[in-house]
């Protein structure tokens, strides 16, 4: 099951990969749980409920698969219910902003130390492995 839903979020991946014509891709989830993985543009990923993992760290900035321009894709991430583990913006910039929802949620962030302020994160029980 968890194999399938690894190739629906692919697939979703490809898809919004040739939707050119818009600059930021929507990518949502079930109400089961599952891993979700960011596109190379800015995304809002809406996980909704289940314990959810998502992976908006798929392009970092400096290595072979960062987003055009290399700067960084400003990505949106929503957990919504469930505890949600981990719901990861940590791509070394500081463009994202992640809402844990309802539930324990994991966070994982850029600190302020690679600019822009560093990710923005609301409802995140655990922050980069530390209890809020
Ligand atoms: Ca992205
Ligand atoms: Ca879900
Ligand atoms: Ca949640
Ligand atoms: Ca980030």
């Amino acid at each position: 099951m968890r194999k399938v839903m690894l190739i629906l979020a692919a697939v979703a991946m490809m898809v919004s990969l040739f939707a050119v014509v818009a600059y930021a891709a929507e990518i949502q989830g079930t109400d089961n749980s599952e891993t979700l993985l960011e596109s190379n543009r800015g995304d809002t990923i809406k996980a909704l409920k289940g314990d959810d993992n998502v992976n908006a760290a798929v392009y970092q900035v400096g290595s072979q698969n960062a987003p055009i321009p290399p700067s960084g894709d400003r990505d949106r991430v929503h957990g919504n219910a469930g505890d949600d583990n981990p719901l990861n913006v940590q791509d070394k910039d500081g463009k994202d902003i992640v809402w844990g929802g309802k539930g324990i949620d994991h966070c994982l962030v850029d600190n302020a130390d690679v600019g822009d302020g560093g990710d923005k994160y609301f409802g995140c029980e655990f922050v980069n492995g530390v209890e809020q």
